[in-house]
């Protein structure tokens, strides 16, 4: 991860400071002395006076005109690139250019919302239209019913699902109630209807699998140094022993990461590929040998385009399934069709490089905050000019400084909504780290609901 120095502190560097005065001395005397060895003999105290005077003038001006160039060619170094932008463009235009309006109002493509009440575990919901949140009729109900809300609320799988009778709940629900509607429905978003009341007296108490949650632990306030435990579905990837890549638990045995951290290496070298999980400190997982995790599986999405770095999602099932603890916890997925609004601050976390030269590696995680960027202006000509797909995201700011870089790749970019965090972004790519108008570039996870569901639901039929 790249948090960039500021790049004033060059100028206090003292020897640069030093140095123009030094140059400035020794350039008068050299003067002096041209001038000197030209008038020879004739040279008289007072001519002499005003000649080193006049020669004195000379050589500020030539000096203040030089330092004057140098400022106009740093000023033009510095100058972000707009090598896209229509040429011959002034500063005014090229500004008002790379200004994307945004939308005022993005409509949400969903209809139906979904939520679990956290005082009683009532499923309720919203439909589209109306502005209450209704409680759920019990009659019609069942597991894969369940199963298909749970992943609408970025859970993986339903773990607890009963009958509660209204009589054990009291009068707080005055509205309405929400029906499952009889006959085949292929979609879940028109399985709902609202009656007055439940015919079995019953409404639907609901427990999706748990994530997205993290202990209560101490934190570093501005520091960019992560504690244990602050992020507890971050994991590192080993491949021949050395650190190469992230990735987030989504369940006890399966790990998200990107396409392009796995897809190079073939299945023979399967037991190259090491998990570590519960750790902050990369020399940490040198040393404690146990809590490495061999790999039994790694899929990686088919549709992966390693030229355009389209769908950069993989997915790796542990061999042994991992002890959650307040250190290894998993991450929610995002709500179906979640689509993370501009300026949305989440956050990423991981052991890459922090400076983009690439010799920086931190031994504790790092994190930063970073805003999501909408794919209009993302992929504006003074951005990635139509690179962006819809299956990529970006996040992170126009004038650089704070970006993922090489090693973060795989790792989680997670956004806090409803409570719990969710995993939003896979770190993928960018040109360069942290540099102006190149922001991070992330898998779109809202994307790949399905196929994660599908590979982990084969994985359990067929093994
Ligand atoms: C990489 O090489 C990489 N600045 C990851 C993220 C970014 C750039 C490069 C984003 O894996």
């Amino acid at each position: 991860m790249s948090l960039d120095g500021d790049p004033l502190s060059v100028m206090d560097n003292p020897a640069a400071d030093r140095h123009p005065f030094h140059s400035e001395t020794t350039s008068v005397a050299a003067a002096q002395g041209v001038w000197g060895c030209l008038r020879g003999t004739h040279c008289t105290g007072h001519a002499h006076r005003l000649v080193r005077l006049l020669a004195a003038v000379c050589a500020v001006g030539l000096l203040g005109g030089l330092a004057v160039g140098v400022w106009f060619l740093v000023k033009l170094l510095l100058r972000p690139s707009y090598s896209q932008s229509p040429a011959g463009l002034g500063d005014t235009k090229e500004t008002s250019f790379c200004n994307v309006t945004e939308d005022n109002f993005i409509s949400d493509p969903r209809k139906v919302f979904y939520r679990i009440s956290p005082e009683n575990s009532l499923l309720e919901i919203q439909l589209g239209n109306l502005p209450t949140w209704l409680p759920v009729c019990y009659e019609r109900w069942n597991s894969s019913l369940g199963t298909m809300v749970c992943r609408q609320l970025g859970s993986l799988r339903l773990t607890e699902h009963k009958g509660v009778n209204l009589t054990d709940i009291g009068p707080i629900y005055n509205d309405g109630f929400i029906q499952i509607t009889s006959g085949h429905k292929s979609n879940l978003e028109n399985m709902w209807q609202v009656r007055g009341n439940c015919i079995t007296g019953k409404v639907i108490a609901l427990q999706c699998f748990e994530c997205g949650t993290r202990a209560k632990l101490p934190r570093i306030i501005g520091g960019v140094e992560a504690t244990l435990g602050r992020w507890p579905w971050q994991v590192s990837l080993y491949y021949s022993n050395r650190h190469t890549c992230g990735g987030s638990i989504i369940t006890s045995q399966w790990v998200v990461t990107a396409a392009h951290c796995v897809h190079n290496y073939r299945l023979p070298q399967i037991s190259s590929w090491v998990v570590y999980a519960g750790i902050v400190t990369r020399s940490s997982a040198k040393m404690a040998q146990h809590i490495g995790y061999a790999v039994e599986k790694i899929i990686y999405n088919k549709n992966y385009n390693h030229r355009s770095h389209d769908n950069d999602i993989a997915l790796m099932k542990l061999r042994t399934p991992l002890n959650f603890s307040d250190t290894i916890r998993p991450v929610c997925l995002p709500q179906y069709n979640y689509d993370a609004p501009d300026g949305t601050q989440c956050w990423i976390s991981g052991w890459g490089y922090t400076q983009p030269d690439g010799v920086h590696s931190p031994d504790t995680l790092k994190e930063a905050p970073v805003p999501v960027i909408s794919t209009k202006k993302c992929n504006s000509s003074c951005m990635y000019n139509g690179e962006i797909t819809p299956r990529m995201l970006c996040a992170g700011y126009t004038e650089g400084k704070v970006d993922a870089c090489q090693g973060d790749s795989g790792g989680p970019l997670v956004c806090q909504d409803d409570n719990v965090w969710r995993l939003v972004g896979v770190i993928s790519w960018g040109t360069g780290c942290a540099e102006p108008n190149h922001p991070g570039v992330y898998t779109k996870v809202a994307q790949f609901l399905g196929w994660i569901y599908d590979m982990i639901e084969v994985d359990r039929t067929f093994v």
